[in-house]
C-alpha cells in the first residue's frame, strides 16, 4: 500500500512539474527573447508567512517590482504550498519554479557538499564574522556554488537566518545531558551523524510536524534560529531554552540555470541587482527577527539558559571528527572545508584588529 502511495506520488510530482515547466519555460523564453516584456518568476521558500525567508522573498519582490515598474513580477510560494523542501529543490532544477530559497539542511543528497553548512562549531560564534565569510569566501562562492552549478542551479548567495538553539524539554547544558535525547533534526545525513556523535537520537520530522511530535513528546527537543522557534509556538510545548551558538542557520537563494542563462542580459542583471539589494538587507531582518523573539522568550515561562564558553568547548570537542567525515564525502568537499577553515580563521583575526 505504502509503496502504491509513494508511486502515486511521484507520479503526481513529476507531471506537475512536466505541466508547470512547460507552459512557464516557453512563455518566459519566448518574453524573454523580445525585450521589455512582461515576466512573471515563481519564488518559493521553506517557511511561514512572516518568517525570514518569507520577508526576504517580499522583499525581493517589492525591489524587483519597483525597478522595473511591474514589468518583472513575482509570485510568493510559502512554505508547503509547492511541496517539501526537497520538492522545491526538484521543482526548481526541472525549471518549474524560476526562484527559491533551499536550505543545506535538506540538499545533502542532492548536492553532498552542501553539507559543509551542517557541521556544528565550524562558523564563528560572531556573526560579523559569519556575514563577512558568507559574502566574501571562494570555497562557499566558489567551489561549493560549482557543485550546485553542476546540477542546473545558480546559487546568488549563502545568507544567514540567525544562530541555531536548542529546546528540550530538559537542561542540555553538557554532552552527557544529550544522550539518549530524541533531537529532530533537518534530514541531511552529516547533521544526524552529528547528533548521533554527541549521543542523541536524531529524528528527522517534517518542519511542519515538529510542534505536534513535541506536544506528544514524540521528541524531546529540537534546533532551529529563535524567529522559528517563537514563531512556530515551540516555547509553548518546551521547557528549556539553550542559547549555544553551537551553528549557524544558513540557506541560499538559487535559480535554475537554463531559465536565467535564457533571459535578456538587462533582466539577469536587474535581478542580480535585486538579489544583492535584498541580501545586504537581510543580515539586520534577521538580527531584529532574533531580538524581537528573544523578547518574546523572555515574557515566556520558558528557562533560557546560555551556555558557557567551557560549556560549548566539551561540545565543540566532541564534534570535531565530523568534519573528517565531511571531508570524506568527495575531494571537493576536502578541499572546501580546508579552504574554509582558513577563511573563518582569517575573518576572525581581520575583526579582531
Ligand atoms: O527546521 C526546519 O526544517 C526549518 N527551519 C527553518 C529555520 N527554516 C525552514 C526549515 O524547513
Amino acid at each position: 500500500m505504502f509503496r502504491k502511495k509513494r508511486f502515486y506520488l511521484f507520479v503526481f510530482t513529476v507531471v506537475i512539474s512536466v505541466v508547470l515547466a512547460s507552459c512557464s519555460n516557453d512563455r518566459i523564453r519566448s518574453e524573454a527573447s523580445t525585450d521589455g516584456e512582461e515576466i512573471t518568476l515563481k519564488f518559493a521558500h521553506e517557511e511561514g508567512q512572516g518568517d525570514v525567508q518569507d520577508l526576504y522573498a517580499n522583499k525581493f519582490k517589492e525591489v524587483i517590482e519597483e525597478k522595473t515598474n511591474g514589468r518583472i513580477k513575482v509570485d510568493v510560494y510559502t512554505g508547503g504550498t509547492l511541496g517539501t523542501s526537497i520538492d522545491i529543490l526538484h521543482s526548481l532544477q526541472t525549471g518549474a519554479i524560476e526562484l527559491a530559497i533551499t536550505s543545506p539542511g535538506f540538499s545533502g543528497d542532492v548536492i553532498p557538499e552542501s553539507q559543509i553548512m551542517s557541521i556544528p562549531f565550524l562558523f564563528s560564534d560572531n556573526l560579523e564574522v559569519n556575514k563577512k565569510v558568507l559574502q566574501e569566501s571562494e570555497a562557499l562562492n566558489g567551489l561549493l556554488a560549482d557543485k550546485y552549478e553542476e546540477i542546473g542551479i545558480i546559487p546568488f548567495h549563502f545568507w544567514l537566518e540567525g544562530f541555531m538553539y536548542w529546546t528540550a524539554n530538559q537542561e542540555i547544558t553538557a554532552p552527557e545531558d544529550m544522550n539518549g535525547t530524541k533531537m529532530r533534526t533537518m534530514p541531511t545525513n552529516l547533521i544526524i551523524r552529528s547528533y548521533e556523535h554527541l549521543g542523541a537520537t536524531p529524528t528527522t520530522t517534517d518542519s511542519g510536524e515538529i510542534y505536534t511530535m513535541l506536544q506528544t513528546n514524540g521528541i524531546d527537543g529540537q534546533e532551529n534560529p529563535l524567529f522559528y522557534i517563537v514563531n512556530g509556538n515551540f516555547l509553548e510545548v518546551q521547557d528549556y531554552l539553550m542559547d549555544t551558538k553551537h551553528h549557524i542557520y544558513t540557506t541560499v537563494t538559487v535559480t535554475n540555470q537554463e531559465f536565467f542563462e535564457g533571459l535578456a542580459k538587462e533582466d539577469q542583471q536587474i535581478i542580480e541587482e535585486a538579489i544583492d539589494e535584498v541580501n545586504d538587507w537581510s543580515f539586520d531582518m534577521q538580527e531584529e527577527e532574533a531580538e524581537k523573539a528573544l523578547e518574546k522568550a523572555k515574557e515566556d515561562d520558558i528557562e533560557i539558559i546560555e551556555l558557557t564558553s567551557e560549556q560549548r568547548e566539551a561540545f565543540e570537542e566532541l564534534s570535531l571528527p565530523i568534519r573528517e567525515v565531511y571531508g570524506e564525502e568527495s575531494n571537493d568537499a576536502k578541499a572546501i572545508i580546508e579552504m574554509l577553515e582558513k577563511e573563518i580563521k582569517e575573518a576572525e583575526a581581520d575583526l579582531a584588529e
